[in-house]
């Protein structure tokens, strides 16, 4: 049985992605060879990494959907090898449950879903099956148009009943309580000031879920339109430039309660992730 506690029981996550797919949006086609992909989450599991999360379609804004039996042969061999290779937990990122249960069949230990159940409801059955961790992400319409005009009256609080909602879908469907987490889909049908709306409120968002909270940001257009406005420059800064900013949400989504961040590049946000943990335990140490 999967449980969300042995992974950030002691302090926060760091989930490596491993991308197998020729159009993510910040590393597309890097690592389309399933060699190339073994590799990477080779050293990102030596760099640290705490689980890696292997996915076989693209969620970028515009993407077009993958058809199951060409997710689950990018993403199998994959899960494999990684799962035999490495001692971390190993994750799927799909929306199918008939890829989710072979990629559990083949060493996959967690679903990560950024439909959270909606899109092939059966999945939730496959991870309970299995007893498998699951990853409830809120998404606003689908990836092929949810960047065209996001909205929310109260985006905190839609995307916290959102998730409580789901994890209560989890659950009820037989997924462990100490399997599921829950993730607020930065950039997922968002603008910049709905993603900095929503990690500012992560405490709350935390309080209201109840569950291991996971976030998203690594190398995402808001770091980009972020770190461009702050510099004074129009458009966005470029995804090979966008690593500190990325840095800077993990150590603020992190002391804001988040217990896992998924991340590219692994090694600068394992030290970032220890040095807030030596500075709690110290913290602590004086109080
Ligand atoms: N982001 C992407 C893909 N999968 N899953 C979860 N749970 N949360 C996310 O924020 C998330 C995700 C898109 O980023 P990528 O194309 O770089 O993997």
């Amino acid at each position: 049985m999967f449980e969300w506690e042995r992974v950030c029981g002691a302090r926060a996550a760091v989930m490596g992605i491993v991308n197998v797919t020729p159009d993510s949006f910040s590393d597309g086609g890097r690592f389309l060879d399933s060699d190339a992909a073994v590799a990477h989450g080779i050293v990102l599991a030596g760099n640290g990494a705490d689980v890696l999360d292997v996915g076989g379609e693209s969620t970028r804004p515009g993407a077009a959907p993958v058809p199951a039996d060409e997710e689950l042969r990018r993403v199998l061999p994959v899960v494999e090898r990684l799962a035999a290779e490495t001692s971390v937990p190993i994750s799927v990122d799909t929306t199918k449950a008939a890829v989710a249960r072979a990629a559990l069949d083949a060493g996959a230990t967690v679903v990560n879903d950024v439909s959270a159940g909606r899109l092939d409801p059966d999945i939730l059955g496959v991870a309970a099956e299995a007893g498998a961790g699951y990853i409830v992400m809120h998404m606003q319409g689908e990836p092929r148009t949810m960047q065209a005009d996001p909205h929310y009256d109260d985006v905190v609080a839609q995307v916290g009943d959102f998730l409580a909602d789901r994890v209560d879908a989890a659950r009820a469907a037989g997924v462990a309580e100490d399997a599921i987490a829950a993730d607020p889909g930065i950039g997922f049908g968002k603008t910049v000031e709905h993603n900095l709306r929503l990690l500012a409120g992560l405490p709350a968002l935390v309080e209201r879920v109840r569950v291991p909270v996971m976030v998203g940001t690594s190398r995402k257009t808001f770091v980009g339109k972020l770190l461009a406005r702050a510099g004074a420059a129009s458009g966005d800064l470029p995804v090979d430039q966008r690593e500190e900013g990325t840095l800077a949400t993990v150590v603020w989504a992190v002391e804001r309660g988040a217990s896992i961040v998924r991340v590219h590049d692994v090694l600068p946000a394992v030290r970032a992730v220890r040095l807030l943990d030596a500075l709690r335990g110290a913290e602590a140490g004086a109080a």
